[in-house]
């Protein structure tokens, strides 16, 4: 069984900050549950362009206000807590932030917990063995 805090992995290699956002990496690759699980602020005021055409995510809201713009269909949605949305597609689209919002993310497949966005908003895809697998 794995037990983590949050407050243990502040400030550590698995608490990664950007300018937009700050992922805190629960669960990696290296654990090979086969996802990883992340709790993510994204700031107050923020716009992020965001293209995991390597990754599946779901996103599930559990504090603040902001919107998703499926950059396919234009559609504009309302996040707040208790909503969720899964990029099935590998949707392009743009992520606000109306206030800080706090977000539990789960990637398929697993980030090695590295990555940031590109400057085309992806995640590379970097290939990790799991432990004991
Ligand atoms: C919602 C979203 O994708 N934000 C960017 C950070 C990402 N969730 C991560 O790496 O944890």
């Amino acid at each position: 069984m794995i037990l983590r805090r949050l407050q243990d992995i502040a400030g550590t290699a698995q608490d990664v900050v950007t300018q937009n956002w700050a992922s805190r990496r629960l669960l990696l690759a290296r654990d090979g549950m086969g996802f990883s699980l992340h709790e993510t602020t994204v700031f107050a005021g923020t716009e992020t362009f965001i293209w995991y055409k390597n990754h599946l995510e779901a996103v599930y809201c559990v504090a603040g206000e902001g919107e998703i713009e499926d950059l396919a269909t234009g559609e504009v949605h309302a996040i707040a807590p208790g909503v969720m949305y899964a990029l099935d597609r590998h949707d392009r689209h743009k992520l606000r932030a109306k206030s800080e919002m706090r977000l539990v993310c789960v990637f398929n497949p697993a980030l090695t917990g590295r990555e940031v966005h590109d400057a085309d908003g992806v995640y590379p895809l970097i290939e990790e063995v799991a432990a004991g697998g």
